[in-house]
């Protein structure tokens, strides 16, 4: 694969992780999933991670990806490139991992003193990538080492964080959420 088809499996292969972040914030509101407990004198996760936006980031996700599989034949068609199809289990993994990430890191971030909202560069952009792969890793380990071979892996790694900024910075100024990161 040239370097053109390596970026183009590996944003088709992250996008039902990439989604559920995004979506997150469109459904947000309602009860908070610590349901305001504390830890020492701080919340354990924040007002920032819902119920609501938790299932609805991941059922966004989920759908993302079945939605991918029934286009894939004619994407891999008029792309030119193999993009993968998603098996359901590595669909839950993807969506449901990416938004565990996000949570553990909003769970590390009231540890270390981090306010519902503050920046954490590096975690911020990297906590759902970590979160969506480790769990497809170990539950769909075939799928996962036909996808994600060590290129694919590598522009994941650059890819993400680019995505993840410039998709934040449009969602401030959208007005959909309160900070550009
Ligand atoms: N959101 C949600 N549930 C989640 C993740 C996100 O409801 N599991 C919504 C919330 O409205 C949240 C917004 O999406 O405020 C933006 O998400 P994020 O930036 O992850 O949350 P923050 O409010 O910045 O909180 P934290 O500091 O804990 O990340
Ligand atoms: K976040
Ligand atoms: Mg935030």
């Amino acid at each position: 694969m040239d370097v053109i088809e390596t970026v183009v499996v590996a944003f088709w292969a992250m996008l039902p992780a990439y989604v559920p972040n995004n979506a997150a914030v469109l459904f947000g509101g309602g009860r908070p999933i610590d349901g305001g407990r504390t830890w020492g004198d701080r919340r354990l996760l924040g007002d920032g991670k819902t119920w609501r936006g938790t299932v609805g980031g991941t059922a966004t996700g989920l759908a993302l990806a079945l939605a991918l599989n029934a286009v894939q034949p004619a994407a891999t068609d008029v792309l030119a490139v193999p993009v993968p199809e998603f098996p359901i289990v590595a669909a839950v993994t993807l969506a449901a991992g990416a938004m565990a990430g996000d949570i553990t890191a909003s769970f590390i971030k009231r540890r270390s003193g981090r306010d519902r909202g503050a920046a954490f560069p590096g975690l911020d952009q990297l906590d759902f990538v970590v979160g969506a792969l480790v769990p497809t890793a170990i539950l769909a380990p075939g799928w996962f080492g036909e996808t994600f071979t060590a290129p694919v892996l590598a522009v994941v790694l650059v890819l993400t964080p680019l995505l993840h900024v410039g998709t934040n910075v449009v969602a401030y100024y959208l007005g959909l959420k309160d900070e550009p990161w």
